[in-house]
């Protein structure tokens, strides 16, 4: 299943170039690949940057993209080889580096979907957070081990994943080493959809077909309008909410397709698959 999907994906980077972030399209949705699997796809700088460049450089016509990792695992963290010496200046340089190349993710311009199995470690759940969903198979394992090593978070973790499932569960992974299990995972709301062995790519692309075929307006409220309502005060947010609800509502979009379901041109709504009866 994962072979055939990815050969429909086209490759989207000059010829013969051989990176350790892959970046290939089919359609409109874009397949970002962290393609370091001897390391366990950990990140250096240079995947952090050609990461970066990625999602910068995707043309207009993609939607919503997937990240994927190569091999057994997702993505083992920060390369640890790649610490050095760094002074205090260079220390902060490096994880603004994260910081610009994550929230290029987070609040840019498409949804993506992240497929998860093995190891969520590290800066690899700092990455896997700055994405809008989260699928993971069964062998997926989520750590922050920083601690154990001496160091901290430093891609945007403290900010999103306690968003994500609070801020005593990652005390409790940061302090006592704590390691979550993908049912776990799904339980406390670190991933979005549990699927079995293997199908997180097929899940993945499923998701960001129905993304893109949103309103790109609405879509765009969603990442833009909704994390800022989340730190706003109720009063603040619920008035930029009523701004997106008339942006979108006035758009020619949704007078089509507002039309389209009182015409009975689109499907119901259909209950969803996993309720009995
Ligand atoms: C690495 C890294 C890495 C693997 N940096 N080289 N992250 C961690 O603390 C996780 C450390 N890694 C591991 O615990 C394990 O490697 C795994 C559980 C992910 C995978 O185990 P396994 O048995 O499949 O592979 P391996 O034999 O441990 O690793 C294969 C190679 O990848 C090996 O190198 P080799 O030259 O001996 O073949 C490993 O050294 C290398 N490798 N992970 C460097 N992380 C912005 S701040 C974020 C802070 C953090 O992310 S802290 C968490 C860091």
């Amino acid at each position: 299943m994962k072979e055939n999907l990815l050969e429909d994906f086209l490759p989207h980077m000059p010829a013969n170039e051989t990176r350790e972030v892959q970046v290939s399209i089919r359609g409109p949705i874009a397949r970002i690949d962290l393609c370091r699997p001897d390391k366990r796809n950990a990140m250096n700088d240079d995947v952090v940057r050609q990461l970066h460049r990625s999602f910068l450089d995707l043309p207009a016509s993609v939607r919503a993209a997937i990240i994927t990792g190569a091999g057994a695992h997702f993505c083992a963290g920060l390369d640890l080889s790649d610490v050095g010496e760094r002074n205090a200046d260079e220390a902060i340089a490096h994880s603004r580096r994260w910081h610009a190349a994550f929230a290029e993710i987070q609040t840019g311009r498409i949804p993506v979907v992240a497929v998860l199995q093995g190891a969520v470690i590290g800066g690899g759940l700092e990455l896997a957070s700055a994405c809008h969903l989260r699928v993971a198979e069964p062998s997926a394992y989520f750590a922050l081990p920083e601690a154990q090593r001496g160091i901290f978070v430093g891609g945007g973790g403290s900010a999103r994943i306690p968003r994500l499932i609070g801020v005593s569960r990652m005390t409790d992974m940061m302090l006592s080493g704590r390691v979550f299990d993908a049912m776990e995972a799904e339980r406390i709301g670190l991933v979005n959809y549990l699927v079995g062995p293997a199908e997180g790519l097929a899940k993945a692309l499923q998701l960001a077909q129905s993304i893109a075929s949103n309103a790109p307006l609405s879509n765009f409220a969603v990442l833009q309008a909704l994390p800022r309502i989340a730190d706003q005060s109720l009063s603040d947010g619920l008035f930029i909410e009523s701004l997106m609800a008339a942006l979108t509502e006035r758009s020619p979009e949704a007078t089509e397709r507002l039309q389209a379901f009182l015409q009975k041109r689109v499907a119901k709504i259909a209950p969803s698959a996993a309720v009995p009866g």
